[in-house]
């Protein structure tokens, strides 16, 4: 299986509550190497960018709104398999669906406020950890 590398992005609801530790921990324990973190506070304008794709969705307002109403922590991730195995960490959109001992299980709210993006593709994945770190800044 390849190494890939995946984008996870701590939400803002995730450090409103405090839980940043609490989630990269689970992060860590999985097998999941860091090579690139901050924390930063999107603008709306960067915010709709990083989620062109929904563009035109009900729930695109929304969405924007939420992932600039705070801090939020943007994290480059590298393992085996890393997109399909971050989202079986993280469990299904809506945290009512995600299945027992998943973060966003554990930790989310709404389909909307749900602790943590996963990047869902390997082309993906590297596109979004691009909109965030540089070359140099992947360690
Ligand atoms: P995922 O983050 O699990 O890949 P996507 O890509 O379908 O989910 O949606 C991107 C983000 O849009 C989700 N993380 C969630 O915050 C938000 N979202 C998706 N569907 C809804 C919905 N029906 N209502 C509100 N927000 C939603």
């Amino acid at each position: 299986m390849a190494v890939e590398r995946t984008l996870a992005i701590l939400k803002p609801d995730c450090v409103r509550k405090n839980l940043q530790g609490e989630v990269l921990a689970r992060i860590q324990k999985a097998g999941f190497k860091v090579l690139g973190m901050r924390q930063l506070r999107l603008t709306q304008q960067t915010a709709g960018a990083f989620y062109a794709v929904h563009k035109g969705r009900p729930f695109y307002d929304e969405l924007v709104g939420f992932m600039s109403s705070g801090p939020c922590v943007p994290i480059a991730l590298e393992r085996e398999n890393a997109v399909g195995e971050f989202r079986n960490l993280i469990g299904a959109t809506d945290p009512k669906e995600a299945a027992d001992g998943t973060i966003r299980k554990l930790f989310a709210d709404s389909k909307g406020e749900n602790i943590v993006h996963g990047s869902d593709s390997v082309e993906n994945g590297k596109i979004e950890v691009g909109f965030f770190f540089s070359g140099a800044e992947l360690v």
